[in-house]
């Protein structure tokens, strides 16, 4: 058990080692490269002790833009052997070379509340100028390629897009995806850093890259792949932080007059009605969707919870995930498993099939915190809080025993400790 000094001052250590000149790693071998939505959750800690290099991370981030406003998942800075799949395998059209799918679209949020908690005003106003117009052709980019029939939900193209790669949620959907018979032969490299048994399966990683190669074959094409990919679905994560993401957006246009207004508010008239429209009155909860198949999901996640972040929920509606939240607490010691605990495929410590995630608790947490529901964020943030007292900064947690799994020194554990789960910077 660490005390709170010795923390913060093991997350700020984290921090600088995983630092490669301006960008962060989320832990080195597992993760050599920069990840768009580690980068957001990364930069909220920065800015607890060194706001320029909070900045720079997103700076940096935005050097994988693509042309039409696509922002990838990951970005190659610098050529890394221990990470597959890499640059060559994507073949996508970049410099620096980057993948050719997206993630979650924290960035927008996470501007506003850096500048908000900015010490140095200054800095923080010009660095967000020069950043807003670049979040905007990203979001462009998303309702343009992404919702071309304007139904206000995105299309999500491959479950790495999710950030939740291996969730009961896509298994069924993954598993139609037909495994490319003539797919180049590969070594994985992330089951040499951590146990198989916390990582994903063979048969996901051969569908993983078979997805890769659909891309490829279509000139990533977006909106060719919208017929010819056969993984389409909407994720909760993906969407509700974008709603989110957008409402921030067009706080940021009105604050520095920007004019953009009318545009993201018909985003948000389509996207809020839309999300609401996957609640589940059964189980209480939000639900994925499968777009080949145009049928709801019913696997509970972390994410069927994340209405609340966008704010799209009713209160009666906020209401009914607390309980249902507050079940789930009864059958794990640690929230919030990333699966349905009582789901027959929940697994404690593999990956996105039960383990406790710190930044998907933050977004969670925070949504519960502005519905009201203050004492089950607190107890979010409480229990994120001990899980790094008991097991310091690790990729995941098992919700019952409370271990560390995946990679060590992790640069979004260690930021979200710093910016969230010591003290709260958010009440
Ligand atoms: C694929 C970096 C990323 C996170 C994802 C997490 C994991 C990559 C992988 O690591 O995904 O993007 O190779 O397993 O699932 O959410 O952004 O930390």
């Amino acid at each position: 058990m660490q005390t709170r000094e010795s923390l913060d001052q093991e997350a700020i250590r984290i921090l600088r080692a995983n630092d490669r000149g301006g960008f962060t790693v989320p832990t080195a071998g597992l993760y050599p490269f920069q990840w768009l939505w580690d980068a957001g959750f990364t930069a909220l800690g920065w800015m607890r002790f060194d706001e320029a290099r909070a900045w720079q991370e997103l700076e940096l981030l935005f050097e994988g833009q693509w042309p039409g406003g696509m922002l990838p998942h990951i970005v190659f800075h610098r050529p890394e052997a221990t990470y597959f799949p890499g640059p060559d395998r994507w073949g996508a059209p970049h410099t620096p070379p980057t993948s050719g799918i997206t993630q979650p679209p924290v960035v927008a949020t996470f501007v506003r509340w850096m500048l908000e908690r900015a010490q140095d005003k200054a800095l923080a106003e010009e660095k967000t100028r020069a950043l807003y117009p670049k979040i905007l052709a990203y979001h462009r980019w998303f309702k343009r390629e992404r919702d071309p029939h304007d139904t206000g939900l995105m299309t999500t193209l491959h479950p790495w897009e999710t950030g939740a790669d291996n969730s009961p949620a896509w298994d069924e959907a993954l598993a139609r995806v037909p495994v490319d018979p003539h797919l180049p032969p590969y070594t994985r490299r992330d089951t040499s850093h951590v146990d198989p048994s916390q990582r994903p399966h063979k048969a996901e990683y051969d569908r993983f890259l078979s997805l890769l190669e659909v891309y490829k074959r279509a000139g990533y094409d977006q909106l060719r792949l919208h017929r010819e990919c056969p993984f389409r679905v909407v994720s909760l994560l993906i969407d509700c932080v974008l709603h989110r993401a957008n409402r921030d957006l067009l706080w940021l246009s009105r604050r520095f007059g920007f004019g953009d207004e009318a545009e993201i508010e018909g985003w948000l008239r389509a996207s809020g009605p839309a999300i609401e429209g996957l609640w589940d009155e059964e189980s209480g909860l939000y639900h994925n969707h499968d777009l080949v198949q145009d049928a709801p999901i019913r696997v509970g996640t972390n994410a069927s919870f994340l209405p609340l972040y966008a704010g799209t929920a009713s209160l009666e509606r906020a209401e009914r995930l607390a309980r249902t939240l507050e079940a789930w607490g009864r059958q794990v010691r640690y929230l919030v498993p990333s699966t349905d605990p009582a789901h027959p495929e929940f697994e404690p410590q593999r990956y996105w099939r039960g383990p406790v995630w710190a930044v998907v608790n933050r977004l969670v947490a925070t949504g519960f915190r502005e519905y009201g529901h203050l004492a089950l964020a607190e107890r979010l943030r409480q229990d994120t809080r001990e899980l790094a007292e008991l097991s310091g900064f690790s990729e995941y947690y098992h919700p019952v025993s409370g271990a560390g799994l995946g990679g060590g020194n992790f640069s979004w554990t260690a930021a979200t400790w710093l910016d969230w789960a010591a003290e709260g910077a958010d009440g």
